[in-house]
């Protein structure tokens, strides 16, 4: 007997609703959900790839210890005391500073990981903390909590109700669209061009998305700051900016009309490639328009002026007015109740970083993280300090991260290193300890991160489909038993224990807050109204209960809780996105802080980039529908057909080489050396090459069998860790010097 079951999609920050058909444990069919409103029935390859990552064979679910080259199945307990027999060896022979810890993608979609994550990272007690951000949305956080006082409030291009969209750096008809969880994304751009509005995007590629807009233009990869500073330089010197009803919440708007001097459309041009009348032209359009919203994603953020460019995304919203208003670029207001819902509305502590370096290159930290392009110096670097023991939950920066096979070869260098993970992969083959995850339909599913970055407030849950297994454990659990070694408890300790002490420590936090909904009332009591949930459940009812929308505990009867949300079979719809300044802000001056040290201090360099004679080729990477970073080429439906993993090149770039269409050509950087496959194509710009990251799957120890007969090769051996966007200290992955020629 089959029957229907809604889930949301877990694999991107789209969240599509879907319809799956299951038989006792099978998934036998996966559809998209016609009825769910924010999706709109949509559907991609990946998400009906869902059944086959439930099913697949090669998904690990038993613990594993490697022994020299082989692994042996264990049971949880003899992995939990190997665990602690080892990591506590090393923090007795050195201190906690040898401990290390690197966070993954998969984690912000993963309720259990994202909820418990933070605690283990607490007991960690190591500075040494890593994670995606730094090769992703980094500068964009960076600049959000500069100007607006958090890295979660990021301004939302309100799509479905602008007049006029620049994007710049981001394909979202391949990607599903990041920091803007807008499903079904390209009929929604579709749907803008219908209703009279205008589309242009930026990219050194002929995208997908480009292909859906009233204009694209080709940039010279790196140079987008060069070209947004232009934009503000015309916005000035014609006279058009119109700060409307933000004048009253902005600060240090005459610094940023003397920065952008230098960048007039015609030096900008010389640099960036797109013609000084066509900035101009963007310029006044954006300026005039009755709403525009300007969206830069991964082209913008992993650059070498990722900041600056995520900046100027900002100066031109507010500028134009754009910034909080319905059509230009709004702040969500989601249920769980982030920081900016938190505390005293409209002011706060702000940017707080550096409050220590690494050890190595003595970047600072930021948001309590150092830049993963400095985790394999901190390895095989030997001192006082030297990482010898690393922690990977659902990551795999071997292949997602700058000189991989630099890192590739610290991983094999170090003492101990357990990975919590669904796969043996090019990461986790260094582990000593692989804890296996679930599968995803083994737990319960709600988005607190991406409900943050929505294009609509929305609430979703889906209930866990299926049971967990007799012998696997769900991640939190996992989490909670690392936590209790981490924290000298010894590898039996009590879940139940830890649990209680980190809701009771979140509901205190809300008692005592002047703020809060429930201030004042008793924890117990609180405590008692949650059971009998446990785990990410309880944690969740309790952040909806004490949210925006929340029941408050009896305060607000009406409001929200996780029984009401579970109810709706599609979620609860909580409006459109409406202004929120100056309630959202959390800076110290209550105001928007336009002109942060943190960004301005770093113009100089762009001004000397202004001139730089650079006309050598550049690596640039990009993304496949049917891909999602490095971790689901396990999956048949996902890589049958033509090979993905290609050098997209132009054709007079590709005559200067030496290199033809289908034949291998190598490409070589500063750090190192691939050969792929080569794509001639035109929808690249010419001085331009194009591979894409996640792939490289050629080692013979990993249990990955469809992945490995589509290995591909691994992009990130070309990047170098040494580019870096200053102030962030993120990754530069898009922009890459290198040369090409026959293999
Ligand atoms: N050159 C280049 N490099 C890039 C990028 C680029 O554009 N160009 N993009 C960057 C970006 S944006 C990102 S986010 C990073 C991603 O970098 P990572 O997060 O390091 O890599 P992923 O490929 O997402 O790998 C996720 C890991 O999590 C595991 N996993 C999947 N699901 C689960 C689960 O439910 N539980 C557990 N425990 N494990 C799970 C997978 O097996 C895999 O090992 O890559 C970055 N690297
Ligand atoms: N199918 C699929 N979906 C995904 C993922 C995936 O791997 N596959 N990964 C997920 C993750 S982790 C993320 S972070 C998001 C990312 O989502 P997006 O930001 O949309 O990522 P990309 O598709 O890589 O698009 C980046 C674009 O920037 C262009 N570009 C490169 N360099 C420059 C530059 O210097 N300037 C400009 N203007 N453009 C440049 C590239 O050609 C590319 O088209 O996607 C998510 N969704
Ligand atoms: S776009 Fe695809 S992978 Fe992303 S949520 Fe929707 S179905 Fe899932
Ligand atoms: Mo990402």
């Amino acid at each position: 007997m089959s029957e229907k079951r809604r889930r949301i999609c877990p694999f991107c920050e789209a969240t599509c609703g879907l319809v799956l058909t299951i038989d006792g444990r099978k998934v036998t069919r996966v559809e998209g959900d016609a009825d769910d409103p924010f999706s709109e029935g949509f559907i991609c390859p990946k998400g009906a790839a869902l059944a086959q990552f439930d099913a697949d064979p090669d998904r690990l679910r038993t613990p594993l210890i490697r022994e020299g080259t082989t692994w042996r199945e264990a049971a949880w307990d003899e992995a939990f005391e190997h665990i602690d027999a080892n990591l506590n060896r090393i923090v007795e022979e050195h201190d906690k500073h040898a401990l290390a810890a690197y966070v993954g993608n998969p984690v912000v979609h993963n309720l259990s990981l994202l909820l418990y994550n933070s605690v283990l990272l607490r007991a960690l007690g190591s500075p040494n903390i890593f994670s995606a951000t730094s090769v992703d949305q980094l500068p964009k956080q960076l600049v959000c909590a500069a100007l607006f006082g958090t890295g979660l409030s990021v301004p939302i291009p309100d799509i479905d109700r602008t007049d006029y969209l620049l994007i710049l750096g981001a394909n979202p008809v391949e990607s599903n669209g990041s920091l803007l969880t807008a499903p079904n994304i390209g009929d929604r751009l579709k749907r803008l061009r219908k209703r009279g509005g205008k589309l242009i995007v930026i990219d050194p590629r002929r995208t997908k998305t480009a292909r859906l807009a009233d204009a694209h233009h080709f940039i010279r990869p790196g140079t987008d700051a060069h070209f947004l500073f232009a934009l503000v330089h015309t916005i000035f010197e014609e006279d058009l900016a119109n700060l409307g009803r933000l004048e009253e919440h902005v600060m240090q708007l005459d610094q940023v009309r003397e920065l952008c001097a230098p960048f007039t459309p015609e030096a900008a041009a010389g640099r960036c490639g797109i013609p000084a009348e066509t900035i101009r032209q963007i310029a006044r359009d954006l300026a005039t328009s009755p709403t525009a919203a300007v969206y830069g994603r991964i082209g913008t953020c992993t650059q070498a002026f990722g900041t600056l460019a995520s900046w100027l995304v900002e100066v031109i919203h507010v500028l134009t007015g754009n910034l909080d208003r319905e059509g230009g670029a709004l702040f969500t207001l989601p249920a769980h109740g982030p920081g900016n819902t938190k505390g005293k509305p409209g002011s706060g502590r702000g940017l707080r970083m550096g409050r220590r370096s690494s050890r190595v290159r003595n970047h600072p930290e930021i948001f309590g993280e150092f830049p993963v392009a400095c985790l394999a110096e901190e390895i095989d670097t030997p001192g006082e300090r030297q990482v010898r023991a690393l922690i990977t939950v659902a990551g795999n920066p071997v292949l997602s991260t700058p000189n991989s096979d630099r890192l590739d070869r610290a991983l094999a260098s170090l003492e101990f290193m357990v990975s919590v993970d669904v796969y043996l992969n090019e990461t986790t083959r260094h582990a000593n300890v692989i804890l296996p995850g679930v599968s995803s339909l083994e737990g319960s599913h709600y988005d607190p991160a991406f409900e943050a970055f929505a294009i609509h407030n929305y609430a979703r849950y889906s209930p866990a489909l299926f049971e967990i297994p007799e012998g696997q454990m769900d991640e939190w659990e996992i989490l909670l038993r690392l936590t209790g070694i981490l924290s000298g408890a010894g590898p039996q300790s009590d879940i139940t224990f830890f649990d209680d002490l980190v809701i009771s420590t979140l509901i205190q936090r809300e008692t005592s807050a002047e703020t809060s909904c429930i201030h004042g009332r008793e924890s117990d009591e609180i405590l008692e109204a949650l059971k009998p949930r446990r785990g990410p459940d309880r944690m969740l009812d309790f952040m909806l209960r004490t949210g925006p929308y929340g029941e408050g505990f009896g305060a607000n009867p009406d409001g929200l809780t996780l029984d009401k949300v579970a109810a709706a079979p599609t979620g609860i719809d909580l409006g459109p996105l409406k202004p929120r300044l100056p309630e959202v802000l959390r800076t110290v001056s209550g105001k928007v802080e336009l002109a942060p040290d943190i960004v301005t201090e770093d113009i100089d360099r762009l001004v000397e980039d202004l001139t730089a004679d650079d006309n050598g080729l550049l690596l640039i990477g990009r993304r496949d529908l049917s891909s999602n970073n490095s971790w689901m080429h396990n999956l048949p439906t996902l890589v049958a057909g033509h090979a993905r993993c290609t050098l997209q090149i132009h054709p007079d770039t590709a005559a200067a080489c030496g290199v033809a269409d289908g034949e291998e050509a190598a490409v070589t950087s500063r750090v190192g050396t691939v050969c792929a496959p080569v794509t001639v194509t035109d929808a690249i710009a010419p001085g331009v090459v194009s591979l894409p990251h996640g792939w490289g799957h050629d080692h013979d120890d990993l249990r990955l069998s469809v992945a490995r007969e589509h290995a591909g090769v691994n992009s990130n051996i070309l990047t170098d860790e040494d580019l870096m966007d200053v102030p962030s200290g993120n990754a530069v992955l898009c922009g890459i010097p290198v040369t090409v020629g026959p293999a």
